[in-house]
């Protein structure tokens, strides 16, 4: 299994359905583990209850951190979002530096305003304060208030027309985030959902649903985890948004309709078992993607040693087999080709099961596809279609005109699908690999 972990940065309300309470079964729902660290206590939420007890656990960060690091914890995963104190957000930086590896992935919601207003809790300087946190972010999901107090730039009550939107969603890029969600958005009166843009693909979309009468309380906590949930479940952008907006828009239907007091939030609860269907049913289907965790890295290694000797076998003799396997394919092999050679690993799934992996190093020729290979399971299923594209993809963002490979000469399966996805047979190579073994390779291009 790949196992890693998704570390929820909030406020424990203990009552109240927000922040903790709400990202931890959303996330653990789809079968992810949800560490916390909690940033507050508070006997209720801060909107709507009187007298709620508030106790700051700014001090307790620090230390938690370095017992952290004494186990040498990294995270997958870091979803942050409402922070109990201004200096909170510093401590949430070095955390960001102490508790990642290199493929982590930053969510930030930046909670501090709605509606036009900063939430009373936080002074004047929060906005700028959290802009240095979505500075470090892959993926910031803002409403329009908190986008607007971060960017310096007056608030505006909806609707909206779409050529203001995408000025916001643009001026987004500033914070040189990856992707960006933003949500209570409004393009027409009655109508309202979530606009997202993907700055590295280009993916753009908004997704709207019959606005409901009423202001929801941790309405932005549900659409948060439900798309970190769906997000760090291989789903596209665009998907994890939409099962976002279904979770949140369902919880606040039922609770309309059940004429519960709207302080003690929504009730996602029941709308779980329809978010898992979405976001695993999404999940069928091919995902490719970069791994640099241990756990990933042996999967990749143990999936090696059976695919290889498969591939070679009645092509090159078993000693040299088992050679190139612990020369090239160990983990040891693996970790130091990802930690110091420039590789990059794609782990490849169908749906839940790992169905092959590719390595790839770019090199003066081009992208060098290193290895890739498909479990004998997954042949002839249009695996390797996604890897391929994923390839083309990356050597042009690198400013690589083509993707290349070297294959065995007696190898032919594997050839013919080569020249299949558009690769041509460019150069013969015999390659001596250390004792006394030669490869006897074609060299193959495929532009991009
Ligand atoms: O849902 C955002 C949120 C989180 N935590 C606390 C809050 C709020 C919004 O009011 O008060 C304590």
């Amino acid at each position: 299994m790949n196992h890693e972990r998704i570390l929820a940065v909030h406020d424990i309300s203990c009552v109240g359905r927000c922040s903790l309470t709400v990202a931890l079964p959303i996330i653990s729902s789809v079968g992810l583990e949800c560490s916390v660290l909690p940033t507050a206590v508070l006997s209720t939420h801060t909107g709507g209850f009187k007298g709620f007890t508030y106790r700051d656990l700014t001090e307790d960060l620090v230390p938690i951190d370095e017992h952290w690091g004494t186990l040498d914890l990294k995270f997958g995963a870091f979803y942050t979002g409402f922070l109990g104190s201004f200096e909170q957000i510093d401590i949430v930086c070095r955390l960001f530096d102490d508790l990642s590896h290199e493929g982590t992935r930053i969510y930030v919601d930046p909670v501090m305003a709605d509606a036009g207003k900063l939430y009373t809790v936080f002074g004047p300087d929060f906005p700028a304060g959290m802009r240095k946190l979505c500075e470090r972010a892959d993926v910031i999901m803002p409403n329009l208030t908190e986008l607007s107090l971060m960017l310096g730039t007056e608030w505006i009550p909806g609707p909206y027309t779409h050529e203001y939107v995408d000025s916001m969603l643009e001026r987004a890029r500033e914070f040189g985030v990856k992707k960006v969600v933003l949500t209570g958005i409004s393009f027409e009166q009655g109508m309202v959902g979530a606009v997202y843009r993907d700055f590295e693909t280009g993916e753009t979309g908004e997704v709207m649903r019959k606005e409901i009468p009423g202001y929801y309380h941790g309405t932005g906590d549900v659409f948060g985890s439900a798309l970190v949930g769906a997000c760090e479940s291989g789903l596209t952008l665009a998907e994890a948004v939409e099962a976002a907006v279904n979770l949140t828009v369902s919880s606040i239907i039922r609770t309309y309709d059940s004429g519960a007091d709207i302080r003690f939030g929504v009730d996602f609860e029941p709308g779980l078992a329809d978010y898992i269907g979405e976001v695993s049913g999404s999940k069928r289907g091919i995902t490719v993607t970069p791994v640099t965790d241990e756990d990933s890295l042996r999967i990749i290694a143990s999936l090696a040693n059976t695919v290889w000797r498969e591939a070679y076998e009645g092509i090159v003799d078993r000693a040299q087999t088992a050679y190139m396997i612990e020369r090239f394919q160990s983990y040891e092999a693996i970790r130091d080709q990802v930690d110091n050679r420039g590789y990059t690993y794609l782990l490849v799934r169908d749906g839940p099961r790992v169905a092959g992996y590719c390595g790839y190093v770019p090199d003066d020729r081009g992208l060098f596809l290193s290895k890739i290979y498909v479990h004998r399971d997954f042949r002839h299923k249009g695996v390797s279609s996604p890897v391929f594209e994923h390839l083309r993809t990356v050597a042009r963002s690198l400013g690589k005109s083509k993707v290349y490979l070297t294959v065995n000469r007696g190898n032919e399966a594997a050839i013919r699908v080569y020249e299949h996805v558009g690769f041509e047979i460019v150069e013969s190579a015999d390659n001596p690999i250390g004792d006394g073994f030669v490869m006897n390779d074609y060299i193959m291009e495929m532009k991009v």
